[in-house]
C-alpha cells in the first residue's frame, strides 16, 4: 500500500461516513422480511401449542437483537417446562410435530454443542434453527436490542464490523475466530468507553428488568426510551468510530492483561477473573466477558493460530482506514 498521508482531511472523513452509511442501509433487512419472520414464529407457536399448550416460542439472536442483516436464518427458542423428558426427547418430538405441520428439511441435531432442530418453511422461504430452553440467549438478545435503541451509531458500527468480519472470514467460531455475538459486545463496550460516552452501562444502573434464568440473576435498566440523546454530546462520525474501533483492537488493547466487560462498562483484569492461563480448551487469548454468564469468555474459541489471524486482520483494517485511498471498498475485499 502507498502510505501517502497519515491524516485524512475532513472531506475524506465525510465521504467515508457517507459510504459506510450506504453499506449499512444496504444490509438492513426490509420491513417485509421482518413481517415474514413474525409470521413464521406465529405458525410455529400454533403448531407447538397443539402438543404442548404451555410452551412458548421466542425469537433470539440477530433476527431479534436488531443486528441482523437481511436474509439471515432465524433463531428460535422453545421454552418448555418438562422435567420428565430429556432435551433430546423434546427435540425429537418437536421434529415430529414440525414435519407433520408441512415444514421442510426438518432435522434434529441432538448431539450438537447447542442441540437444535433445523427446518425450512416453504411459505416464507425462511430457514430456522430451534433450540430448547436456552433462555439466557433470549435475555442477552434483549440486552443487545435495548442498547441498539440508545444511539444509532451502535447499529451502524456493528453492521460494518460484522460485514468486515464475514468478508475477511474472521466470523467463524469453528475456525477459532469470533461469533457475531462477540463482535456486538465489542462494539457496545467500545462505545461505552468513548469520551464523552456514546452508550451507558445498563447493568450498572437501577434495575427495571429482573429475571432469573438457569440460576443466573439478570438485571438491568431497560427503559431505554428515557435514554435517547444519551450520546449526543459525543459528535464522532461513523467513519471516525470505525477507524478508532480497529485502531483499538490493532494497537491499543492489552491482550495480556485485559478483559472487556459490557456488564461493568469498563476494562477488568484477567487476574481477577483467573483467566491468566489455559484451563482445558479455554486459552483466554482475547477476553470478552459474557454480560450474564460471567464465567464465560466469548474469546475462548480463539487459539494460538487464530489469535494471530485475528490480530493481523485488525491491523490490516486499521492500516486501510489510515492510509488506503478507498477504504470503504478495500476493507471488505474478500479474504
Ligand atoms: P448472525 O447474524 O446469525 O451471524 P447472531 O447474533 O444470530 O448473528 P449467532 O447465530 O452466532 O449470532 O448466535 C445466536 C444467538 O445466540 C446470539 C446470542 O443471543 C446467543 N449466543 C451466541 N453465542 C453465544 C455464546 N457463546 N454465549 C451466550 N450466548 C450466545
Ligand atoms: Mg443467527
Amino acid at each position: 500500500r502507498i502510505r501517502r498521508r497519515t491524516v485524512r482531511c475532513r472531506h475524506d472523513i465525510e465521504t467515508l461516513s457517507h459510504n459506510f452509511l450506504s453499506i449499512f442501509e444496504s444490509l438492513v433487512p426490509a420491513e417485509e422480511e421482518k413481517a415474514k419472520q413474525k409470521q413464521l414464529l406465529l405458525s410455529l407457536q400454533n403448531l407447538v401449542n397443539k402438543e404442548w399448550p404451555n410452551a412458548k416460542m421466542y425469537l433470539y439472536g440477530s433476527c431479534a437483537n436488531s443486528f441482523g442483516v437481511s436474509k439471515s436464518d432465524i433463531d428460535v427458542c422453545l421454552a418448555i417446562d418438562d422435567h420428565d423428558s430429556s432435551k433430546s426427547d423434546i427435540l425429537l418430538k418437536l421434529a415430529e410435530i414440525l414435519e407433520s405441520g408441512n415444514l421442510q428439511n426438518v432435522q434434529a441435531l441432538t448431539r450438537a454443542r447447542v442441540p437444535i432442530v433445523k427446518l425450512m418453511d416453504p411459505v416464507t422461504g425462511l430457514s430456522c434453527d430451534i433450540c430448547v430452553n436456552n433462555l439466557l440467549a433470549v435475555v442477552n438478545t434483549k440486552l443487545l436490542k435495548d442498547y441498539a435503541q440508545i444511539d444509532e451509531r451502535l447499529r451502524q458500527l456493528t453492521f460494518i464490523v460484522k460485514h468486515w468480519a464475514r468478508s475477511r472470514r474472521v466470523n467463524e467460531t469453528y475456525q477459532g475466530t469470533l461469533s457475531s455475538y462477540a463482535y456486538v459486545l465489542m462494539c457496545i463496550h467500545f462505545l461505552q468507553l468513548r469520551r464523552p460516552a456514546i452508550l451507558p452501562c445498563l447493568q450498572a444502573m437501577d434495575a427495571t428488568y429482573n429475571v432469573t434464568v438457569d440460576n443466573t440473576q439478570c438485571t438491568f435498566f431497560d427503559k431505554v426510551e428515557r435514554l435517547s440523546g444519551f450520546g449526543a454530546r459525543n459528535k464522532e462520525t461513523i467513519a471516525r468510530l470505525v477507524w478508532a474501533f480497529f485502531h483499538y483492537w490493532a494497537y491499543q488493547h492489552d491482550y495480556t492483561n485485559d478483559v472487556i466487560s459490557v456488564r461493568t462498562g469498563s476494562i477488568i483484569s484477567k487476574q481477577e477473573k483467573d483467566w491468566t492461563r489455559r484451563i482445558g480448551n479455554d486459552r483466554h487469548l482475547i477476553c470478552i466477558e459474557d454480560p450474564f454468564d460471567t464465567s464465560h469468555d466469548l474469546g475462548r474459541v480463539v487459539d494460538k493460530f487464530s489469535i494471530k489471524i485475528l490480530r493481523e486482520e485488525f491491523e490490516r483494517a486499521a492500516d486501510i482506514l489510515q492510509f488506503d485511498p478507498n477504504p470503504s471498498v478495500t476493507l471488505f475485499e474478500p479474504y
